[in-house]
């Protein structure tokens, strides 16, 4: 871990409230055994910390806007990798880890990327989705054609797999792997959302399986969304969208 992360404040809370874990004892215990449980006790906060944290983070999430405009200005590499170990940490059916979180950098990559999305959006957009659809999503101005995937610095492709090998060659069941995987997705983008950073979720029917040639990954593991990452562009825009209010989303019994 970097010395800067190990310097801040935020480290040395975890750090002092006993809830950091070691990687390597982390990665080490994968037995058969029923797993020992270990104390827990997450940091607590007073009642006005935890007014004063949680209003802030709803500030920092409720800035989130979908880009689709980005710059190709780099990004440092170990913020992808943070991004992703957030990912990680997302719950999952037997803590079975259902995902593979696959990072683009590679320029021809990614124009493989932008054509065999664009070649799929294209008939997408003219007969699978059909009018109504079309229609429904006319205000958010997306077309078939996906610039972004070839400006952004990183792409972040989110695969899926019902199953694995346990280290004896048995076959391990990822219970509840697309909900665990989309949690995954969830935590990726609050995490690039940390970072100052963008994204947009980029579901493209029918991409799948070439997509994850592209890959080199196995034929157990589907794509689930991609994520280009980066900043926006001087000149990006987005929809002029309005979220739901609190009373409107929330009902309590
Ligand atoms: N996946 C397509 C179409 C699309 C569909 C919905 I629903 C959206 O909210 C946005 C886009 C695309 O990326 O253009």
């Amino acid at each position: 871990e970097s010395q800067s992360f190990k310097n801040s404040t935020l480290a040395a809370d975890i750090q002092e409230a006993g809830a950091a874990v070691d990687d390597e004892v982390a990665d080490a215990d994968h037995s058969e055994e029923p797993e020992e449980h270990v104390p827990y006790q997450p940091i607590r906060y007073t009642e006005q910390e935890m007014v004063e944290r949680s209003r802030a983070h709803y500030t920092l999430m409720n800035n989130r806007r979908s880009v689709r405009d980005f710059s190709t200005e780099d990004v440092p590499r170990e913020v992808i990798d943070n991004i992703i170990r957030v990912g990680g940490t997302g719950p999952s059916g037997a803590h079975t880890e259902p995902w593979t979180y696959v990072v683009v950098r590679s320029a021809e990559k990614k124009r493989e990327i932008r054509e065999i999305i664009e070649a799929e959006e294209k008939v997408n957009y003219a007969r699978r989705m059909g009018e109504k659809w079309v229609d429904d999503l006319s205000h958010i101005g997306t077309t078939w054609s996906k610039p972004y995937l070839e400006e952004c610095p990183y792409i972040i492709i989110v695969f899926k797999s019902a199953h694995s090998k346990n280290p004896d060659g048995s076959k391990k069941i990822h219970y509840y792997h697309e909900i665990s995987s989309s949690i995954g997705v969830g935590f990726l983008l609050g995490a690039v959302q940390n970072a100052g950073l963008c994204s947009v979720t980029t579901t493209p029917m029918n991409a799948g399986p070439k997509l994850r040639a592209v890959c080199g990954r196995p034929e157990s593991e589907k794509v689930l969304v991609l994520l280009p990452v980066g900043y926006p562009r001087s000149d990006a825009t987005v929809p002029d969208l309005h979220r739901k209010p609190l009373n409107d989303i929330m009902v309590v019994v």
